[in-house]
């Protein structure tokens, strides 16, 4: 092929990306509920040994291009639109004010807001640092940013406690640590109360979000489940308005099961939020989009929240690849990440309907009727044959997931 001049490229993105097909309408998007950081669209590609390699994306932008893919929800972290020199002073309405006028603009609604607290030199120490000015301050970031949701109309609050942890052990005390971290979520839930019956609306849903490595070399709650421990540890005022934003990826990283570690989040009603994206076990926090390495993995994990009744907010916290051009984020890497969510999430239904999988679960959960219930080896007979349906159900839904299951076989020609 004849090298392609820059000015053929977008053109040859648009086609292919016509040639493929199978994209759903705007319109049919907005029926999920799902939601696009301002932080995704606006990463600039640069990381630790990353320079960027798009340029930046302002809010208006984020949003218009939102609005066009179909994608109905906004969510952003306070410093992702304020600068952190204008957070909690008057100019920052004067941005809250035109984020409302383009969200209005675009019939985009804001569903989350979370505040940055690892970024910036302040939180050097973590947002429960030993200084008590420095915890004071991220209460009172904390607290702005309760009070900026309700301005929005957002519903949900989101923490994910980025620095909190260290390096090198030996200064920091764990578990004072834990509590005056509680501290900072008590004064964000005791001023949401107040800010509620302000605005005349419901207090936001408090989700902690872990993350198991990263950017802190040690993290004081590292996974969903000991953010668990946590918050019925007796340290919060109001646990019911705290629960959790699990993220795909920050499960899989530590080795978890992600389906498990959900299944636990919904045992204790404590799934508010989720994080949609994608990556590898045991690795860094490399965001890629749902569905593109683990999409079996991601099937399951749409059944269990199908059948449990979780609808969303599904939240595309992934980072469009370097590789990835500015034109590219809204032209491929959002649309496709909705669409990929969309397919899995009715091929989940589909695996809710499927007659072969609700005759096997059924069969396996009738047992095979033994009544003597001290007769170890009749039970172990009794169900041998039954327990080949685990694996027959797996291959099941690799089939729903490839479209074999609707006839589709290859064969050698
Ligand atoms: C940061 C983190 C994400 C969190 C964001 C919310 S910040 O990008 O890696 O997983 O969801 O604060
Ligand atoms: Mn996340
Ligand atoms: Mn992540």
């Amino acid at each position: 092929m004849a090298p392609i001049p820059p000015s053929q490229q977008q053109p040859l993105v648009e086609r292919l990306m016509s040639a493929c097909g199978g994209a759903y309408s705007p319109d049919v998007r907005r029926k999920y509920f799902i939601t696009g950081p301002q932080w995704a669209a606006a990463y600039e590609g640069n990381a630790l040994f990353h320079a960027p390699t798009r340029t930046s994306v302002d809010f208006e932008r984020v949003i218009e291009e939102y609005a066009k893919i179909g994608i109905g929800h906004w969510c952003t972290h306070d410093t992702d639109v304020i600068p952190s020199t204008s957070v909690m002073k008057d100019e920052q309405w004067e941005i809250v004010g035109r984020i409302k006028a383009s969200l209005q603009k675009n019939g985009v609604q804001c569903s989350m807001v979370t505040t940055e607290t690892f970024h910036h030199a302040v939180f050097a120490g973590g947002p429960a640092a030993e200084a008590p000015e420095v915890r004071a301050y991220a209460a009172e970031r904390l607290k702005n940013t309760v009070h900026i949701g309700h301005e929005l109309g957002a519903s949900y609050a989101v923490y994910w406690p980025g620095s909190f942890g260290y390096y090198t052990a030996g200064t920091v005390d764990e578990p004072q640590a834990l509590k005056w971290y509680a501290d900072g979520l008590n004064a964000a839930c005791n001023a949401d109360i107040e800010f509620a019956k302000k605005y005349n609306r419901p207090t936001l849903k408090h989700c902690m979000e872990a993350k198991p490595f990263e950017p802190q070399a040690e993290i004081l709650l590292p996974t969903s489940d000991a953010m668990l421990a946590f918050i019925f540890s007796g340290l919060l005022d109001h646990p019911d308005m705290v629960g959790l934003n699990p993220e795909y990826l920050h499960e899989l990283m530590w080795g978890a099961s992600v389906r498990a570690a959900l299944g636990r989040a919904l045992l204790c009603k404590k799934l508010f939020h989720f994080d949609i994206n994608d990556g590898y076990r045991l690795k860094h926090d490399v965001d890629i989009a749902v569905g593109l390495v683990n999409p079996l993995d991601w099937l399951n994990v749409l059944v269990l929240l199908r059948s449990y009744g979780f609808n969303g907010p599904f939240n595309l916290d992934y980072k469009p690849p370097r590789t990835t051009s500015n034109h590219g984020v809204f032209a491929v890497s959002f649309p496709t990440a909705v669409d990929r969510f969309i397919t899995l999430w009715e091929m989940a239904g589909e695996v809710m309907e499927d007659a072969v999988m609700k005759e096997a679960i059924e069969a396996l959960k009738a047992g095979g009727g033994v009544t003597d219930i001290h007769d170890v080896d009749g039970i172990v007979k009794a169900n041998a044959e039954l327990l080949t349906l685990h694996e027959l159900t797996a291959h099941r839904l690799f089939q729903i997931l490839v479209g074999a299951h609707k006839g589709r076989t290859y064969s050698i020609a």
